[in-house]
């Protein structure tokens, strides 16, 4: 028996936010198939994911929040997770880089690292941020991208061209945080010298050697990760720091180095160690298995992460040594929606958990349409209209409808049991022999992870059977010849039979429900395209609708609630209650002038204000003190609500308040009027 394994991980998602159909058709449903695949031919294979909890992804979304990155993560992890399950997607273990297992196996790994000499500790200036006192690495800094362009990278990578980005490179550099330009100031970190590792990567991905061995087959890549990497690794690799100043993350294990923690994308992927060796734990396995000797290391990823990936993690696990590189990396391009790209701050998306909640006997129709236009090779696009057309066309009509036949015909002229086939006319050869040749057709284009087409090939086997049917017309036959009925029915119902295993990988329910139908269970690979898989006198069963259509209706009102949310930002809060016209007009609201601004004693938020309303002077206690000086603001028209109740603030009396608008970043402007309008006009 051979040893041969295999690891398939699948990039882990970051805990700040719930996944959308773009992650799903690039990364995980693709992963999910080629595993299903796997196990259906008896391989060992072991599938891993989890949350990605550090980084500047999480405590960016916690202050937006007003929440701590625990929080955020402890929602989102459970959020996901659940997404998955009930999306059928099959991990071996779902694990969260927040777990001890993986702080410890992080902190183990640099430390062999940092002894082995595989990092230089330097000294460097980096951007800072004076107002929040912060370093400014990763998603902390924006700028304009160096490579090609694009106004918003990010510090440590442009989203946009894929290029792994130092924050010193951004043109244009801005604080995340204060929106201000940083300031430089010196920090020390352990970078990995990348540019040590030239050589050895260029080999190893060009010609799939390493160290005179042969390891993979170049050709099997993707030209797209290849040619990422190979413009890289010409355009000259650099130092990278693999630490960071941040109070969120695995800490750094060196007695210097107190408030400094790992780089994410050092301690993410080795995030697929240790949910390796949790798993092994809680099944009895071992788990160095399933990353060394005769076990192949397959990341399915977006196309944003292929550095990470392809680079930097090979670099990690030859430098630890004992582990195996990666066999393959699988990248996906993206998804688009509706002819823009997703976009989760202008909720511009389909959510995962939301699809389920809403369709959730749609799960399989929702990833055929999702293999149908994965972005295998170039960026795709999903639209409702495509959805539409996919199930109802191609799911329903071909495959539902051969299966229907072949059940409801066997139980109409044979009670269900199948009938024996008789001689055999050219016809039922030709169809025999084609099926026979689908299985292998399949399997050879997801070993090559072109599912897209492995797909397609599957439904031609359904639309073989029902032009085999649409030939032979069994229901005309019936009348004069039920011989040749008997042959025609029992090559549909094996067909039916290979169909409901050719299909598994794709789509495990409706599979599984084919089976039902026909009583009959095959998680076996090998079976599938066997002309004798339903013996003569199997007694089948009943089918029920294997596939509903899509109604014009439930498109349109998809499309309308698109536009409709995306019209309002996702992260404002939702309209408050109804107010009558006359709750309003019992408001007086006016437009007041800051005469005189002071700041109240042993109260850091507070400003005393004097405004002229225009029928008097009154005193107006503020919580404005952290955004402005009272100087900058004596002369400022402000709208003033001027019938609030009074109430004493920290001893001073306050009779108003002075409106103010927040944005996200909880940054406040004044509500002013244009030049001409003095204290005491009314606003309505
Ligand atoms: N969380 C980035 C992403 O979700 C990152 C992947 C980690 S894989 C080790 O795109
Ligand atoms: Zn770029």
């Amino acid at each position: 028996m051979s040893n041969q394994k295999y690891t398939v991980t699948a990039a882990l998602p970051y805990a700040n936010g719930p996944l959308h159909l773009g992650h799903v058709a690039g990364v995980y449903l693709p992963a999910d198939i080629f595993v299903r695949f796997l196990r259906m031919n008896k391989e060992d294979v072991l599938f891993v994911c989890g949350s990605d909890e550090h980084g500047a992804a999480i405590t960016l979304r916690a202050k937006k929040e007003g929440t701590t990155p625990k929080e955020i993560v402890d929602r989102y992890h459970s959020i996901n997770e659940k997404a998955f399950s009930d999306f059928d997607i099959s991990f071996d273990i779902y694990s969260r880089t927040s777990k001890e297992i993986h702080h410890k196996t992080a902190q183990e790994y640099f430390k062999k690292l940092d002894e082995n000499g595989s990092f230089i500790q330097k000294t460097t200036e980096q951007y800072y941020d004076e107002e929040f006192k912060q370093f400014l690495a990763d998603r902390y800094i924006t700028g304009t991208c160096p490579n090609c362009g694009h106004e918003s990278a990010y510090g440590d990578q442009c989203e946009n061209c894929g290029t792994a980005l130092s924050p010193t490179e951004l043109k244009d550099p801005k604080s995340t945080l204060s929106g201000k330009t940083p300031t430089l100031k010196e920090t020390s970190h352990w970078f990995l010298p990348l540019d040590r590792h030239e050589d050895w990567l260029r080999e190893w991905i060009k010609e799939g050697k390493f160290e005179g061995e042969e390891l993979h087959n170049p050709k099997d890549w993707r030209n797209q990760v290849v040619g990422q990497c190979m413009s890289w690794i010409d355009g000259g690799l650099k130092p990278r720091a693999m630490t960071r100043d941040l109070d969120w993350g695995v800490a750094v294990p060196k007695e210097d180095a107190d408030g400094k923690v790992l780089y994410v994308w050092l301690d993410a992927p080795i995030g697929y160690i240790s949910a390796t060796k949790e798993w092994a734990e809680a099944n009895g396995k071992n788990w160095e298995d399933y990353w060394t000797g005769d076990s192949e290391l397959i990341h399915f990823i977006g196309k944003d992460n292929i550095v990470f990936h392809a680079i930097i993690f090979p670099v990690l696990l030859k430098e630890h040594g004992g582990f195996n590189l990666p066999k393959n990396v699988p990248a996906y391009e993206f998804l688009n929606l509706e002819g823009d790209k997703f976009s989760t701050s202008r909720n511009w998306a389909v959510w995962l958990h939301e699809f389920i909640e809403e369709n959730p006997d749609k799960v399989d129709e929702l990833k055929y349409v999702l293999t149908s236009i994965a972005p295998e090779s170039k960026d795709s696009e999903f639209t409702w209209k495509e959805f539409q057309a996919r199930i109802n066309n191609e799911l329903a009509d071909i495959l539902g409808n051969f299966i229907n036949r072949a059940v409801v015909l066997t139980n109409k002229y044979y009670d269900g049991k199948v009938p024996a086939r008789g001689e055999l006319h050219d016809v039922d050869n030709d169809v025999l022999e084609q099926l026979a040749g689908f299985p292998e057709k399949i399997a050879g284009l997801i070993r090559k992870y072109k599912l897209r087409e492995a797909q397609s090939e599957a439904m031609n086997l359904a639309r073989l059977g029902n032009k085999y049917l649409a030939e032979t017309e069994p229901w005309k036959l019936a009348k004069t010849d039920m011989e040749r009925v008997n042959t025609i029915m029992n090559i549909a119902l094996q067909i039916s039979a290979s169909l409901s295993i050719v299909f598994a990988p794709f789509l495990p329910k409706k599979a599984q429900k084919i089976g039902e139908f026909l009583n009959f269970e095959s998680n076996n690979w090998e079976n599938a395209g066997n002309s004798d898989l339903l013996e003569s006198g199997h007694s089948i069963g009943q089918s029920s609708i294997l596939i509903s259509k899509v109604e014009d209706k439930y498109v349109e009102e998809q499309v309308e609630k698109l536009k409709n949310t995306n019209m309002s930002n996702s992260n404002l809060p939702p309209q408050k209650d109804e107010v009558t016209f006359d709750d309003f007009m019992k408001m007086d609201i006016r437009v007041g002038e800051i005469i005189d601004a002071e700041k109240v004693p042993k109260a850091d938020k507070l400003l005393k204000l004097t405004v002229n309303t225009g029928i008097d002077q009154r005193t107006v206690v503020s919580g404005i003190a952290e955004h402005f000086a009272p100087e900058d603001i004596i002369g400022k028209k402000v709208s003033v609500l001027l019938n609030l109740a009074p109430r004493k603030i920290r001893g001073v009396e306050s009779q108003g308040m002075i409106l103010m608008a927040e944005n996200e970043d909880g940054k406040l402007s004044f509500v002013s009027p244009d030049e001409g309008f003095d204290g005491g006009c009314e606003i309505r």
